[in-house]
């Protein structure tokens, strides 16, 4: 949360015209205005340069904002020429009939009349100077003639909240690429309306990228919509006080400098602790110590390196304890210490944001207001395994103090550092419908979705920011408790299952929720990575899975492999009745395949060097990890860009891990072989750029092959040489 300092309306100093970078590169235009307000009716625009290439805007009707509005960008960003937090400033007032204009690098905010003719100039538009000085229009605020206003507000309730719909202009052939997590098979977003609203698998997020090189961020802890028409792109937010957004330009095609520019904005990456980096083991679940020791004693004698062990949930006496439950884990001091010795592995312990009467923190939460309530009612909006519930209000920075305080005396102190968030998704236990768990049959009711009381606000004001700030608590608490600053390397990590704009900043991992099928993961995991919203975005290498079969896990933890995070959480359709524990572990699928499980466990090892790499690398410009085909190939490969618009198996189930390797999960069972695209990569590369990493044969690119993937061997290529990507000696 951030509070503006700038009182309203001050007058700021105007910065000098024309400037160029210290590197002495030319083009380059310092903004020529610290912003421009438009006062039209009763409505207020604030339009200021806001980093490298990109403008703020903030609108709102009637009063102003009341500065404590959430807020997921930085103020000023990480990078850019206004080096100072810009607050509410501008220098230029105009009323509606005025023109105003400020260029700001290569992009250029303006205003235009609806009509055409001059009366009435209260629309904004958004350009890019190209290098021969034309301008491209990027998007600009768009209605259909006769048609509701394009920042049209409304006000619904009793209070003076109001919802905003903001519609900007997009073309058929614009491609919208990023917006979080959704299971629907889409890289290009184009025609979907997306609501902002959190469920287990959904994280959508509020930010893009355009084929048309430019990228947006609606920044708005409100529920909501996004609405990717023909002609038409809509932001809405239910109830607000405020409507707040960026848009940054960069040339077409280059999508590792729009990352930059809009991480600069939102938040880039700590490096994760090296641990984190090898083979993470979860299970749904284990039960007690013995069981848990027993488990570092296999992966021991087995000879099979793993990082870290999960404790999943059920392990409490109560939720909202906080707390292994004493006489199944009697004493986690030693537990950590013998898992340690056995394997070297870390700890990593579930907690739900979920609060039983029963829980020995129920009385003192209620109590002192550390409970998130309902509009109407007592603040009851689930149940779980035979409880009402109600959850820890982790808007409250004291009562995130508590959360953080009781973790650190039951876990953190006693050797297990390491948190899964899990459930945390806001307003419920985040199912699309109440009565979480309570039976099998009952797996829809079209109830509303709980109208959540929080400190910040409601669940329709402010809820999209819930998972945010329950990341926050864990953040705050292991900066604390490990003396370090945010944005230093990290000691120990979070793992949760729902996430924000910028909340790539934390010590945090998101991975995808309860997935159904290996097609699943791979478009979401590409748009996460592509909206740069989770840290490192995350996936499991077997989330649960409806129908676990042996050769799925072989081929699902080939996958993780390649994914940023590799952490298996395996299966968990074989027992319904026993709280759905599986085997998961490598030694449990049979003596075929625990060779071929071992060793891409190895070679997630062995590629230790390049993970650090392109880890670091996110680190320091948001370049991103996992990264679809259109971010490297769609200048290089006029296939590309068209395979993207239509949402191909290709560009939704290929994609490049890091700069050099292209991995293509197998989604077919019994399958021995497998048909790969192999991008253009253009002339610098040579004729066959392209090695097929089994058997070395190499291939040009611009062309489909087919190549032998018994189940020994995931699909994978790579460019340039093995050394190179072994050492991480890639950029
Ligand atoms: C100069 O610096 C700017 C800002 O960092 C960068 O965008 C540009 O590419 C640089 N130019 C050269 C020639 O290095
Ligand atoms: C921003 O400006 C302050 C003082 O004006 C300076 O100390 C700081 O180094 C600058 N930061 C960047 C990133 O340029
Ligand atoms: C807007 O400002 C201009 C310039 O000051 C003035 O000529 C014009 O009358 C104003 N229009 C309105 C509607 O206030
Ligand atoms: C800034 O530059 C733009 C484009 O060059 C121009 O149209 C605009 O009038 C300028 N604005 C100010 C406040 O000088
Ligand atoms: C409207 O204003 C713009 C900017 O001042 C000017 O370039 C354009 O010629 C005007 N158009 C009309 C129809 O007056
Ligand atoms: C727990 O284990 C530790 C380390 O092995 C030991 O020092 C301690 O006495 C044990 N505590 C209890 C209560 O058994
Ligand atoms: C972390 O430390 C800061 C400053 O000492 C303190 O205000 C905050 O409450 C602490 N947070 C937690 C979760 O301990
Ligand atoms: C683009 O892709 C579509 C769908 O795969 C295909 O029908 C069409 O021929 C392609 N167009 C071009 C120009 O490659
Ligand atoms: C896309 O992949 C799925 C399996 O993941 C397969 O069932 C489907 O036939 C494929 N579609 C095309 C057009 O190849
Ligand atoms: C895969 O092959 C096995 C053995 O040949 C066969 O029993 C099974 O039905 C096949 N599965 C599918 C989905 O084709
Ligand atoms: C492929 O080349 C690498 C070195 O680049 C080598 O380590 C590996 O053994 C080769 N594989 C085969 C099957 O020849
Ligand atoms: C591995 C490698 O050499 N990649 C290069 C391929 O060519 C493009 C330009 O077309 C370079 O950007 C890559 O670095």
């Amino acid at each position: 949360m951030k509070l503006w300092q700038a009182a309203l309306g001050a007058l700021g100093t105007p910065v000098a015209c024309l400037a160029q970078y210290s590197n002495g590169s030319t083009g380059y235009f310092a903004p020529n205005s610290t912003g421009f307000r438009i006062q039209h009716g009763f409505e207020t625009v604030l339009v200021q340069p806001y980093g490298y290439d990109g403008f703020r805007v903030r609108a709102w009707p009637f009063r102003p904002p009341n500065g404590n509005e959430i807020s997921f960008l930085y103020d000023p960003p990480l990078e850019g020429p206004a080096n100072i937090s810009s607050g509410m400033q501008y220098d230029t007032k105009v009323n509606g009939t005025q023109f105003a204009s400020i260029r700001n690098g290569n992009t250029i905010a303006k205003t235009f009349s609806p009509n055409g003719n001059n009366h009435t100039l209260v629309r904004l538009a958004f350009y890019r100077v190209e290098n021969d000085g034309s301008e491209t229009l990027l998007t600009n605020e768009y209605a259909p003639l006769k048609a509701l206003n394009p920042r049209y507000y409304e006000w619904n309730g009793p209070g003076y909240e109001f919802s905003a719909a903001f519609s900007f202009s997009t073309t058929p052939d614009e491609q919208i690429y990023g917006t979080g997590t959704q299971q629907d098979h889409m890289i290009n977003k184009k025609g979907n309306v997306i609501d902002l609203i959190n469920f287990n698998t959904h994280i959508p997020t509020p930010v893009f990228m355009s084929s048309r090189g430019y990228g947006f961020v609606w920044n708005s802890p409100a529920e909501g919509e996004m609405q990717f028409g023909q002609l038409r792109n809509r932001f809405t937010s239910k109830s607000t006080t405020l409507v707040d957004y960026a848009i940054v330009s960069t040339p077409l095609g280059d999508y590792d400098t729009l990352q930059r520019r809009l991480s600069a904005m939102t938040g880039r990456a700590p490096t994760p602790p090296g641990f984190s980096l090898g083979y993470l083991h979860s299970k749904l679940r284990y039960e007690n110590q013995s069981e848990f020791i027993q488990l570092a004693q296999n992966f021991h004698d087995y000879d099979i390196p793993v990082s870290m062990l999960v404790i999943d949930y059920l392990s409490w006496a109560y939720q909202g304890d906080w707390a292994l439950q004493h006489d199944l884990w009697p004493n986690v001091t030693y537990m950590s210490q013998k898992v340690k010795e056995l394997t070297g592995a870390e700890i990593m312990a579930s907690l739900w944001p979920s609060v039983e009467d029963a829980s020995s923190n129920y009385e003192t939460m209620q109590i002192a207001g550390f409970l998130s309530a309902t509009r109407s009612g007592s603040g009851i909006t689930d149940s779980f395994n035979g409880s009402y519930i109600r959850n820890i209000d982790s808007t409250n920075p004291q009562a995130r103090d508590f959360l953080w305080n009781t973790l650190k005396r039951n876990y953190y102190d006693q050797g297990i550092k390491n948190f899964w968030i899990d459930q945390a998704d806001g307003g419920n236990l985040g199912e699309a419908y109440n009565n979480n768990g309570q039976s099998d049959f009952i797996t829809s009711l079209p109830y509303p979705f709980a109208d959540v009381l929080y400190y910040a606000g409601t669940q329709m004001s402010v809820g999209k920011y819930y998972p945010w700030a329950h990341q926050l608590a864990i953040e705050d608490g292991l900066r604390n408790s490990t003396n370090t600053k945010m944005g230093e390397p990290c000691e120990y990590l979070s793992l949760s299952r729902s996430g924000y704009i910028g909340s790539q900043r934390y010590c945090s991992m998101i991975w995808s929720g309860d997935t159904t099928s290996p097609r699943q993961d791979g478009a979401g995991g590409q748009s996460t990575s592509a909206a740069f919203k989770p840290t490192q975005p995350s996936h499991g290498a077997a989330t649960s899975t409806k129908t676990p079969t042996r050769e799925l896990y072989v081929r699902w933890l080939q996958w993780g492999t390649f994914l940023p995070f590799m952490r298996n959480h395996g299966s968990r359709a074989c027992n319904f009745q026993n709280a759905y524990t599986c085997n998961n572990e490598p030694w449990t699928y049979g003596e075929k395949n625990l060779p071929i499980i071992k060793s891409y466990i190895n070679l997630r090892y062995q590629l230790h060097d390049y993970l650090q790499a392109i880890f670091n690398q996110f680190h320091l410009t948001g370049r991103m990890i996992m990264r679809p085909l259109y971010m490297d190939f769609s200048l290089t490969d006029p296939n590309i860009s068209n395979m993207t618009r239509f949402n191909t198996n290709v560009t939704t189930q290929q994609y490049m891990f890091g700069p050099r390797l292209l991995i293509t999960p197998v989604t077919l069972p019994n399958v021995t072989e497998w048909t790969v695209y192999l991008p253009q990569t253009g002339a610098a590369n040579g004729t066959k750029p392209w090695t097929y990493w089994w058997d070395n044969v190499t291939y040009a690119g611009g062309q489909s092959v087919t190549v032998p993937a018994p189940l020994e061997h995931i699909p994978l290529f790579h460019l340039g040489k093995r050394e190179d990507v072994m050492s991480g000696n890639v950029f």
